[in-house]
């Protein structure tokens, strides 16, 4: 097999453990802390989860191993999309189950939660788990966005854990397939299954933390790539000096991406989707927002710029999510076929027109043609309009276009607005993890492991002080229940984990907003460059600026 230089140094990497993981396995004890209680709706959390509800967080420290010896088989997936750093998590795993005891196994099940379901796996070795250390993908195993979330499907699982008598399973995923990790670990419990559920946190979007989870892993490596790239757009933004570039990066349902990559870079304008939503933004205001950086950097002679813009920024804008709803019943079931009868766009565009109040057809006509049409084009299976498909960064670049030409007709807006549009989120959900994402991916399996061992059921693998060295990190375990909130999902009460949106009064976004208006005016561009693996720690080590303000 051919491979690059830096895929074979990274194989020769060895990932910082937490300090207490760090002096082998027959040295590692815990120590429990409290009972915990679920953040909110206490009660309703603890009828739904009798048997997991309630337990004591973990930590672990230097000590003897008191837990019991038997030999384990583990079983793991990959659940949802690509995370820098997924394969240390499975390297982690394997490497602590060997060394407590070589007859160990770890089986990986294929394409995420359906291989467990389909019961399609591999077992690992040492020459395969040596193929994918420090390594980025999910390919070792791959992934997938079934959802295990129904009874029929947990007494599959059981039978397949039966069959190969595997004892734990660990689910490395985001807030969903880990709220389901919980769900199942109760499942199992309540039917004395005899098998532990473990949950790892993983998503490049940021949204899985809380007071527990510090983030999640894969976020430092994703927006230090972002960053990477918006830096060296900027670069040449402030050399060519003649486009605004427009560039949306991924986080469907929170901005945590966009505001560390606008922490890191400091680029002219970075929409916030949760301070859209606070504010009841509407498109006309935010465009009217970019539109102000563009006029007075044009009065100062630049007309050139940055503006981040977060995948999911549409749907937080209260008038298109009446808009989008509007559209969906416009098309609810057969009407969509008479729709789609219709010869022309003008015939479509006047069906449209008669079918949406007077509100959502004033949004509507403000949108590029081709915008428009995606609205109506690109339906997912339930005939609902498809979001994420939406290509934010050119309605906004285009509803600026619009604002300016009416300020040049005006009078008052004199410059040159050219636009260049990007998109960044699968570049940078595969990269080589940053010697952070190794690290923490690597301590994520180890501990949890640990987790296991001592014979723990239903807890999220903890890693917490991560914007000390390594050596500082502490290891641990949380009851995932004591992460459980109820939300309205798709028409019922469902016990989830919390999903973590930007806090306006959280301190990243402060400082964004003391800073955005000097870095909207004049040139304040940071260039991050690449992420460096080798080489001081202050260069290779440190995370992201999110975290180190957050525990500042
Ligand atoms: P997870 O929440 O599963 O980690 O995935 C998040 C994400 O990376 C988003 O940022 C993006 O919108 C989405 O996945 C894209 O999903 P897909 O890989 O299915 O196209």
């Amino acid at each position: 097999m051919n491979i690059s230089s830096l895929q074979k140094a990274r194989y020769e990497y060895t990932p910082k453990l937490p300090g207490m993981l760090r002096n082998g396995i027959s040295e590692i004890c815990v120590k429990e802390g409290g009972a915990t209680q679920s953040v909110a709706d206490q009660e309703k959390i603890q009828a739904l989860f009798p048997n997991t509800y309630g337990k004591s967080e973990i930590t672990f420290q230097k000590g003897e191993n008191t837990s019991e010896a038997r030999t384990h088989k583990v079983g793991v997936i990959l659940s949802g999309g690509q995370a820098p750093g997924g394969h240390n998590v499975i390297c982690g795993l394997y490497d602590a189950l060997k060394a407590t005891n070589k007859e160990n196994e770890l089986y990986g099940f294929k394409g995420g939660p359906s291989g467990l379901l389909e019961d399609d796996y591999v077992i690992f070795d040492d020459a395969f788990i040596d193929e994918y250390r420090n390594t980025g993908g999910f390919d070792i195993i791959g992934s997938g966005r079934t959802k295990l979330e129904t009874s029929e499907q947990f007494a599959v699982v059981a039978e397949v854990c039966k069959k190969h008598g595997i004892t734990a399973v660990v689910i490395i995923g985001g807030d969903d397939s880990n709220t389901n990790a919980g769900v199942l670990a109760e499942y199992f419990a309540a039917n004395n299954t005899g098998v532990q559920v473990i949950g790892c946190p993983k998503t490049i979007d940021g949204d899985l933390k809380n007071e527990d989870i510090e983030c999640s892993f894969g976020f430092d490596t994703a927006t230090k790539t972002y960053s990477e790239i918006i830096g060296n757009i900027q670069r040449d933004a402030n050399s060519a000096k003649k486009y605004w570039h427009f560039v949306k990066v991924m986080g469907r349902s929170a901005s945590h991406v966009a505001l560390e990559c606008a922490l890191k870079t400091q680029p002219n304008i970075c929409l916030v989707s949760e301070e859209v939503a606070e504010k009841k933004m509407s498109l006309s205001q935010i465009a009217d927002y970019i539109a102000d950086s563009v006029a007075k950097r044009a009065a100062k002679g630049m007309n050139f710029g940055v503006a981040i813009i977060p995948e999911g920024v549409v749907e937080f804008v209260p008038e298109f999510s009446v808009l989008i709803h509007e559209i969906n019943e416009l098309l609810a079931g057969s009407k969509a076929d008479a729709f789609n009868a219709l010869p022309t766009w003008a015939d479509k565009y006047a069906f449209i027109e008669k079918g949406l109040t007077k509100e959502s057809m004033e949004v509507f006509a403000i949108l590029p043609e081709a915008i428009q049409q995606q609205l109506f084009l690109e339906r997912d299976p339930h005939g609902n309009v498809q979001v994420s498909l939406i290509e934010s960064e050119k309605l906004f670049s285009a509803l600026v276009k619009d604002k300016l030409d009416a300020r040049k007709a005006e009078g008052t807006y004199t410059g040159k607005f050219g636009a260049l549009h990007h998109f960044l989120g699968y570049e940078g959900r595969c990269a080589f993890p940053s010697n952070f994402d190794a690290d923490y991916c690597y301590s994520l399996g180890y501990n949890a492991f640990m987790l296991i061992q001592y014979g723990y059921n239903g807890y999220l693998s903890k890693v917490s002080n991560l914007s000390a060295p390594a050596n500082e990190w502490v290891a641990g375990g949380m009851p995932i229940t004591k992460m459980m909130n109820i939300e309205r999902r798709h028409g019922e009460d469902k016990p989830v984990i919390k999903k973590a949106l930007v806090e306006l009064d959280g301190a990243p976004f402060k400082y964004f907003e003391a800073h955005r208006d000097e870095w909207a005016e004049n040139t304040c561009f940071v260039y991050p460059g690449a992420i460096q693996y080798y080489g001081p720690a202050e260069v290779c080590d440190i995370t992201t600026v999110t975290l180190a303000l957050e525990q500042a």
